[in-house]
């Protein structure tokens, strides 16, 4: 007999179409009454697919009184009600580790990108402004230079290790030093910004982290210096951002990632020195496809052996 699943939220063609065939699992998003729905049937799941974006909050969990494990697609997840889950006794997974590499290449690409103008440099070939000549601004370089990363998790290494190629100097700064780096760390985030060129946020979002980028921290980052964002848009405090760049008190941002997305403010759209991207760290054919596998392993692993292969606590 197959395991009675529910599905929150659309996932990937091919991960929905695995689910179907390995589980009897529901998509909640076909039903018109989403609530009326669970509090009927709630009772018949054991458990839950969700993501990163959607989670499940308190008032979900517990209309699904049978659940026993959710298994989450995406690494963070602050948007899923862990004390709730552990309170009903419900094991929950998450895909660390398989995004890695991807969302580090791409916050190094931010980085380059914001310093060296390369999405600005492609309008402005679009544009017409190489052929009427207009004056080609100077751009700033990346080598050399100084890479502060907020929160060194697996995340935030891995966007250290990819700055040795170009003889950057890095610092960082996390709840607690982390052992057996040897990158120096900053007792606090205002200090990592003071001495940072490019400050590249990397922590986990949540009520912990929210606005951790503050007016204060930006002041200290100053004219010179970029911030690049592929952690979560709750980290940094956007209003404060926008004023930071509209008053040129910051050199430029490149943001993966939004307080409210998917929408992005119309200052930020209009500012030649930001970057902005579709939440896409995780975004490449490899590593989405090696995060559907680890849902579907963790559950397999969870209703075989009653144990998750990356559970979050
Ligand atoms: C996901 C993410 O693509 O892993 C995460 O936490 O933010 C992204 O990699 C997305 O949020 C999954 O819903």
């Amino acid at each position: 007999m197959k395991h009675r699943l529910l599905q929150h939220g659309r996932l990937m063609p091919a991960l929905e179409s695995q689910l179907q065939a390995d589980f009897d699992i529901h998509p909640l998003w076909s039903e018109a009454d989403p609530a009326g729905f669970l509090a009927a049937r709630g009772v018949e799941f054991i458990g839950l697919v969700t993501s990163a974006r959607i989670g499940a909050d308190a008032a979900f969990i517990t209309s699904l009184p049978n659940l026993k494990v959710i298994s989450s697609f995406g690494v963070g997840y602050e948007t899923i009600d862990i004390d709730a889950a552990r309170r009903q006794g419900v094991a929950v997974s998450n895909t660390p580790d398989v995004l890695n590499d991807c969302v580090a290449d791409l916050a190094f690409g931010m980085l380059i990108d914001v310093a060296r103008g390369i999405s600005f440099g492609d309008r402005f070939v679009r544009r017409g402004d190489w052929m009427r000549n207009v004056a080609i601004p100077l751009a700033t370089q990346v080598s050399g230079k100084r890479l502060g990363i907020l929160g060194l998790g697996r995340i935030g290494q891995a966007i250290a290790r990819r700055s040795f190629g170009f003889n950057m100097d890095v610092r960082y700064h996390s709840r607690r030093p982390v052992a057996d780096v040897s990158w120096q760390y900053a007792a606090s985030a205002v200090e990592l910004a003071e001495w940072a060129d490019f400050l590249v946020v990397a922590c986990a979002g949540g009520p912990a982290t929210r606005h951790l980028v503050s007016a204060a921290l930006l002041e200290a980052l100053g004219p010179r210096g970029y911030l690049i964002n592929i952690s979560r848009g709750s980290v940094v405090d956007e209003k404060a951002l926008v004023a930071a760049l509209a008053d040129k008190r910051i050199a430029g941002a490149a943001l993966d990632v939004f307080e409210n997305e998917p929408q992005v403010s119309e200052e930020l759209l209009s500012m030649e020195n930001v970057v902005v991207l579709p939440h896409v760290g995780s975004g490449t054919h490899e590593t989405r496809t090696a995060m559907g596998n680890l849902v579907l392993s963790n559950l397999k692993s969870f209703f075989d052996t009653g144990r998750l292969l990356t559970p979050v606590m």
